[in-house]
């Protein structure tokens, strides 16, 4: 059995109830299999694997929180610290009915790895709460967050764990979550990324996933010898990441014809329109099918996602395996050449296959959504020296960053003799420097 195999077999028998995580790892361990097996001696000797797929620690803890009926309940809240290799864990928090400890695990490890690729010193971690914030007051979501740091607070600081938003968590989450640590510990400073402009945040970080996931995205299709101008885009979701993915694809000339949220989807032959979107979902919190209702000639599908609509390229936004080997190949009879991923492992095993086989363009999540978590560093970066920059400066090193990360993913593949598979690529370029730093650091 391969070195991978093996520490692949362990975890296995360890965490036989955490799906999520395990189906990352797995992928994960097998796409490094051509670096470990040039390393093997020395990352067995150090115990290099089966320290890099457990995390340093995880806290779990009970939010209790009164909603406005005067009704308690108890939520669970973690924190997985993964990995502080290379910089303090950073990653974000996630508020949704789904979260558990296999899906913090899976989001923790991806983001250690991301965070690599940004090249910015920054470890990998995650949280968040099974807190559905769909339909509470404002009053409600902050009673909750300030119970939720009331127990995170202990654990989490500017040099050693920086939260950020992730799905449920956005500005409003943010500025509770950070007023209550403020509020506990006295202290000002940029202990969470993600915050309002008034109190240390960066311009151009709402911006940032969203916009980074289209530059990567116009580097991948130039490097196939072709352009963003023209195309046709299939977005799903219609939260902060793909709200800024539509605005900087339709500036840059494509088409984007659909967006959705969890109860259906919307198309729109004409191009998503940007404003009565963020209408919607920003100002009004309301569902996407709101939309059909306001911009005439669009259509509303309920209960269904949108891989079945014609495009050139696919954007998915919304969360992990919302495609899945079905729905791939439904893209590419479709007509699409090119997927790169928003979301979190949106793309299933299947599907993922399915892109490989059919030879498309295929730019994974750690590589194509990391402009979020690189803006997030560049918050820290601006909040350690006191100043906060343009918004042109960030976002051209953003840009910057996602041009460099696709060079260093392709010429990874390419070196390791994978031309064109982003997947190991952006694995194992992630990895290196991790690995490394992990191997000088001795057995901690
Ligand atoms: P938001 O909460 O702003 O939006 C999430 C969107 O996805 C909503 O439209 C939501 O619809 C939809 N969605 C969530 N869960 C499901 C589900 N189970 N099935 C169908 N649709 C669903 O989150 P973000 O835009 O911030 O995050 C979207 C994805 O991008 C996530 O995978 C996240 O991990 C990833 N990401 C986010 C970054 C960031 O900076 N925010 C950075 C990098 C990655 P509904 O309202 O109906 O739930
Ligand atoms: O998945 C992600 O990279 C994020 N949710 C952003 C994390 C961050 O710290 O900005």
């Amino acid at each position: 059995m391969s070195y991978v195999d093996e520490v692949y077999e362990g975890l296995k028998a360890k965490h036989p109830h955490e799906p999520e995580f395990l189906e990352a790892a797995k992928r994960i361990l097998e796409s490094l299999d051509p670096i470990v097996s040039k390393n093997e001696d020395v990352y067995r000797k150090n115990a290099l694997l089966e320290r890099f797929v457990e995390p340093e620690r995880i806290i779990t803890f009970r939010v209790p929180w009164t909603d406005d009926k005067g009704v308690n309940h108890i939520n669970l809240g973690y924190r997985v610290q993964f990995n502080s290799a290379i910089g303090p864990y950073k990653g974000g928090l996630r508020f949704h009915p789904s979260v558990n400890q296999s899906i913090l695990k899976f989001l923790g490890m991806e983001q250690i790895l991301k965070n690599s690729l940004t090249s910015l010193p920054i470890g990998g971690g995650k949280g968040g709460a099974d807190f559905d914030p769909h339909g509470k007051s404002d009053a409600e979501v902050m009673r909750f967050c300030q119970s939720f740091m009331t127990e995170l607070y202990k654990y989490i600081g500017k040099d050693t764990d920086v939260p950020a938003g992730d799905i449920g968590v956005g500005g409003r989450e943010v500025g509770y979550l950070y007023g209550q640590y403020k509020r506990l510990t006295g202290l000002y400073e940029g202990v969470l990324t993600g915050k309002g402009l008034t109190f240390g945040g960066s311009l151009a970080r709402p911006e940032a996933t969203g916009y980074g996931l289209v530059y990567i995205t116009d580097e991948v299709v130039k490097g196939a010898g072709k352009e963003l101008k023209g195309k046709t885009i299939v977005v799903s979701g219609s939260g902060n990441v793909a709200q800024y993915a539509i605005q900087k694809a339709e500036e840059l000339g494509a088409k984007v014809v659909t967006c959705s949220d969890s109860n259906g989807y919307i198309y729109d032959p004409n191009g998503i329109n940007f404003e009565v979107l963020c209408q919607i979902k920003q100002v009004e919190r309301a569902r996407i099918k709101e939309y059909a209702k306001r911009v005439p000639g669009s259509e509303y599908h309920e209960g269904e996602r949108p891989w079945g609509v014609k495009c050139d390229i696919a954007l998915p936004c919304a969360t992990q395996n919302e495609v899945n080997g079905e729905d791939a190949k439904k893209l590419i009879d479709n007509g699409c050449w090119c997927v790169c991923e928003g979301a979190n492992m949106p793309s299933d095993e299947a599907a993922i296959d399915t892109y490989l086989a059919a030879k498309i363009l295929y730019m994974p999540a750690k590589a194509a959504n990391a402009g979020g978590v690189a803006v997030s560093a560049l918050e820290m970066s601006q909040n350690s020296e006191r100043l906060s920059w343009s918004f042109e400066e960030v976002d051209s090193k953003l840009h910057d960053i996602m041009v460099n990360i696709y060079k260093s993913v392709s010429e990874t593949a390419k070196k390791y003799g994978y031309e064109n598979n982003f997947v190991v690529g952006a694995n194992i370029a992630g990895f290196e420097k991790v690995a490394t730093a992990m191997l000088a650091q001795g057995l901690v």
